[in-house]
Parts: structure tokens; C-alpha cells; sequence
């Protein structure tokens, strides 16, 4: 089973794309293009190589890894291994997929509005800068075209659908260059405004041993996917990511170090109680603060957003705008982060058998995101195994639940810290209160049921999508008015090509 895993991940992590003669690795090299090219061609290209070098050598390798572990499932008393999972994640939650499913038919028919605007401002802009380029008709949109590997943030293409472009909105990645950011003090910004709210510094050993950039070295290999490490003493805690001087991954070491602070927050617990409340909580914790940081109102406080006067009628075009870019962040994100786990649950439970794999992970991709493959897919390929986690055996339902949790963390932080008004307006910077409010949670560890933890912070003990929604609501507003009831994908058919596997 080691084995197998370790193969696994060894073809992810050296997973490598030949382009235009050069030899691509996935960060920073195909992530870069993918990011900011337009060119349907040249991101198909990128698209279909990366599965070839990736997922499709991995499909013999998952079914005998599924085996093993099922096994093992099974003599530990459960189910199948979705339900060790589970348990492992979400400790002495049986309901937890139905709560996820009630969860997501909240968020749809929010998600069911972004996806048709996003669609028709993406058909537009094909048409006319590729118009041999063949958009489909169906309602579906190409996951190549959405400014990412997976489909799954679509914040790289805010240029193509920002609701009111008349009223300019800063390009951050160039404006953080211009104000000498680098990757040194964008870690030492993060860190202050963690410590501003109360929160912990960062250990001697941290600053010492972490790997904040990509090596030089031509003999080393890394993984670079972004991780965070507890080493399970008090004084040892590290993150790993290759870091750029870019928004994106500024708001990534925020998030990378919610996981380092929820570490040291527990620390003085049992070695049994050292853990999230939940997986969703880890994940959502750095979210939170990022949150925070990326309101127009923090952006000014950094430098990174000038102060200007604007009408009133400017100001509401300018906060539709703003809450698109979060929209492709954390709306796009969710059906994405739904059915990665929903597949394996079903892979795990036999529901999925090995020659369908991929067959049912677009099924899932076109039920679920609306999105559909540049070229036709069989079953030769697979798909799943080109996303990180899949390769790495590492859950997912954790970052869905994750983007649920964060608003509510959010908003409660929001009310200690006194805030007024929007709640997308709500920067809790300097705020002890907001701090303490977050802290006094993060120190429960695991050793409290979730719900407690959560009933704790929030006053709630349900996972709830009503502070999401609220955060979103002008938006949907828009959003409705602009695709006057013509949205959906029901007409799509996965673009599939039968072919026997070998
Ligand atoms: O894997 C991550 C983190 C590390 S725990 C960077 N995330 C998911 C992903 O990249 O697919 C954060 C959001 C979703
Ligand atoms: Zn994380």
C-alpha cells in the first residue's frame, strides 16, 4: 500500500509538461500560462499534457490502491473507506453526508447564476478575439478557458468578467512588485497582522527550516503543492510552499499559517486532542484572516489599494466588482470542492467500478461545476488523478466545508470586533476582541465535539450558509438581473468517446 502511494505521488509531484520546446513543471511554469493565457489552443495543449503526464499513468496503480485500503477499511470495523474518511475528519459525524449534500443545494442555485454570467461573458470574448474557436452551444462552459488547471478559482479570468469594467479595479500582482513585496516580507506582513488580532508569532524554528521557495538546486526534487507541518513538540512548525510575489499566493500563506497557528494553539492539549475540531476548520482558519486582509479597506492599509474619492454610484459599481473577484474564489470553488470526495465515496463503496472511473468523474464535473473537457476523454484517462489530493490519498470535503465554515467564522469575528455595516466590508485588523473570539476556539484543539467548538464561536451548532450568503447577496442581486432567468446547463452531454481499456 506504501508503495503504491509513494508511485503515486512520485508521478504528481514529477509530473512535467514539454511546451513550445521548453520542459515544464506544474509551479511556477504551467501555472503561469495557465493563469493568464487566453489562447484555447495553447491551454488545451497545456490541459491535455498535464493528464497525460499525470492522472493517465496513474489509473492501474488507484484501483490496486482502492483495493488495499478497502481492506484495511474493513477490518477496522467500517463500512468502506469513505466512512474511515469520514470518521478520521469529521470524528462521530454519521450524518456528514447528508449534512455536505443539504450544504450544497443551499449554495446552488447561487452558484447556478455565476456559472451562466461567468459563461455568456467567456462566450463573448471568444467570439471576438478567437472567433474560429468553437464555444460550445449547450450551456456547458470548457474547463480549459476558466483561468485554472481544475476548474476549480476563477479569479485568474476577472478581466473577461468583471461586471462594470468602466470603473478600473487594480492589477494587485503588478502593484505588489511596484511596492517592493517579496516573498521575505509578504510571510512578515501575514505574520503581523496574525499577531495584530493576538495571535501567536511564528517559532524561531519556522523562520529557520521552512521551505518558502522553490530550490535552486537542479538535484533536488520537491512537491511543491503549499503544506503546513506540525512536528508535534512545541516548538517545531513549518510550511513548505514555492512562493511568488503574487496576490494568489499572499493569499495562500495566510492560509498555510491558520494552519500553524491552530498548531500552536493546541499544542499544550493531549497528543489525542492535537487536531482541528474538524478538517474543515484547519482548512478554514487562515481563510478567515484572509478574508480580512483582502478587503478594499486592508488593501489601502498595505499600500496596495489607493484611498480615492468616488460617487456613490461608482462605490456600488466598485463593490459588485469586488465581490465578483471573491465570487470566483469562493462560489466557483464549491462544487469543485463537493465532488472530488463525492466521487471517491463512491469509488470507495464499490458504486463506481474501476473501468467507469473517469467515465463518472465527468459525469460529476458536468453535474456539479457545468464544466466540460476541451477534448473528448475515455476511459483510458484519468482525470481525478491530475488533481493533488487524489494523487496524494489527501481529503478534500474538508476545503467545501472549509468555504462554508469560513464566512461563519468570519461574521463572528466581525461582531466582536463591532463592525458596522456590509458585511464584505469588514476588516477585524487590530481587533483583540475578533482575536480572542478565534483563539479561544482554536484552543479546544479536538479536544471538544465540533459542534460545541462551533456553538462556542459562533453560537450556532450547525455548519450554516446563511453568513455566506449574506456576504454574496448584492451580488446575486446582479447576477439574477443580468441573466434574467437564462441559466443552467441542461441540455450538455459530457464530451465522451468510448474506448476499451487495455
Ligand atoms: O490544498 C490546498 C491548500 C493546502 S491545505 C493550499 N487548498 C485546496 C487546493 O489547492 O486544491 C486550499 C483550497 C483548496
Ligand atoms: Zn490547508
Amino acid at each position: 500500500m506504501n508503495n503504491i502511494q509513494t508511485k503515486l505521488e512520485e508521478i504528481y509531484g514529477k509530473g512535467t509538461v514539454v511546451f513550445n520546446e521548453t520542459t515544464l513543471q506544474l509551479e511556477p511554469g504551467i501555472t503561469n500560462i495557465f493563469d493568464s493565457s487566453r489562447d484555447p489552443a495553447v491551454l488545451s495543449e497545456l490541459w491535455v499534457k498535464w493528464r497525460d503526464a499525470t492522472g493517465k499513468k496513474m489509473a492501474n496503480l488507484y484501483t490496486e490502491w482502492v483495493e488495499l485500503q478497502n481492506t484495511g477499511a474493513l477490518e477496522h470495523g467500517f463500512e468502506n473507506l469513505g466512512e474511515a474518511w469520514r470518521q478520521k475528519e469529521f470524528f462521530d459525524t454519521p450524518e456528514l453526508v447528508e449534512i455536505v449534500e443539504g450544504l450544497w443545494q443551499e449554495i446552488k442555485p447561487l452558484y447556478v447564476q455565476l456559472h451562466s454570467y461567468v459563461r455568456r461573458k467567456l462566450k463573448n470574448y471568444y467570439a471576438q478575439h478567437h472567433p474560429n474557436y468553437d464555444f460550445p452551444n449547450d450551456g456547458s462552459i470548457p474547463a480549459h478557458l476558466l483561468g485554472n488547471m481544475w476548474a476549480q478559482e476563477w479569479d485568474n479570468i476577472f478581466d473577461i468578467v468583471q461586471p462594470y469594467p468602466e470603473v478600473k479595479e487594480p492589477e494587485f500582482d503588478k502593484k505588489m512588485v511596484e511596492k517592493g513585496y517579496n516573498v521575505g516580507n509578504m510571510f512578515r506582513i501575514a505574520e503581523e497582522f496574525y499577531t495584530s488580532i493576538g495571535l501567536y508569532k511564528m517559532v524561531p524554528d519556522f523562520w529557520k527550516r521552512s521551505m518558502l521557495v522553490r530550490p535552486k538546486e537542479k538535484d533536488r526534487e520537491v512537491q511543491c503543492h503549499a503544506s503546513a507541518y506540525d512536528f508535534y513538540n512545541n516548538d517545531t512548525f513549518r510550511i513548505k510552499m514555492c512562493t511568488e510575489v503574487k496576490m494568489t499566493y499572499f493569499q495562500t500563506i495566510h492560509h498555510e499559517m491558520g494552519h500553524i497557528e491552530y498548531f500552536m494553539a493546541y499544542r499544550d492539549q493531549p497528543a489525542v486532542y492535537r487536531s482541528g475540531a474538524n478538517g474543515g476548520f484547519h482548512e478554514a482558519i487562515g481563510d478567515t484572516i484572509a478574508l480580512s486582509v483582502r478587503t478594499r479597506k486592508h488593501l489601502q492599509t498595505l499600500g496596495l489599494l489607493e484611498e480615492n474619492s468616488v460617487s456613490d454610484e461608482d462605490k456600488m459599481k466598485s463593490d459588485i466588482n469586488y465581490l465578483m473577484r471573491q465570487a470566483l474564489l469562493k462560489l466557483a470553488f464549491l462544487p469543485f470542492g463537493y465532488l472530488v470526495d463525492k466521487w471517491r465515496w463512491r469509488v470507495f463503496s464499490g458504486e463506481v467500478t474501476p473501468d467507469k472511473y473517469n467515465e463518472e468523474w465527468w459525469k460529476m464535473r458536468l453535474e456539479y461545476q457545468g464544466v466540460t473537457s476541451p477534448i473528448p476523454r475515455t476511459n483510458t484517462d484519468f482525470d481525478p488523478g491530475a488533481k493533488f489530493h487524489v494523487a496524494a490519498n489527501s481529503q478534500y470535503i474538508v476545503y467545501f466545508t472549509s468555504f462554508i465554515l469560513q464566512f461563519q467564522f468570519y461574521e463572528a469575528m466581525c461582531n466582536a470586533s463591532g463592525h458596522q455595516g456590509p458585511l464584505y466590508t469588514c476588516d477585524f485588523y487590530r481587533s483583540k476582541e475578533a482575536g480572542l473570539k478565534l483563539l479561544n476556539m482554536l484552543k479546544l484543539g479536538g479536544s471538544k465535539h465540533w459542534k460545541e467548538a462551533l456553538q462556542q464561536m459562533t453560537g450556532k451548532t450547525k455548519m450554516d450558509t446563511e453568513p455566506f450568503k449574506k456576504y454574496f447577496q448584492p451580488l446575486l442581486d446582479f447576477l439574477k438581473k443580468e441573466n434574467k432567468g437564462e441559466v443552467g446547463w441542461a441540455k450538455a452531454n459530457i464530451n465522451w468517446k468510448q474506448e476499451t481499456k487495455k
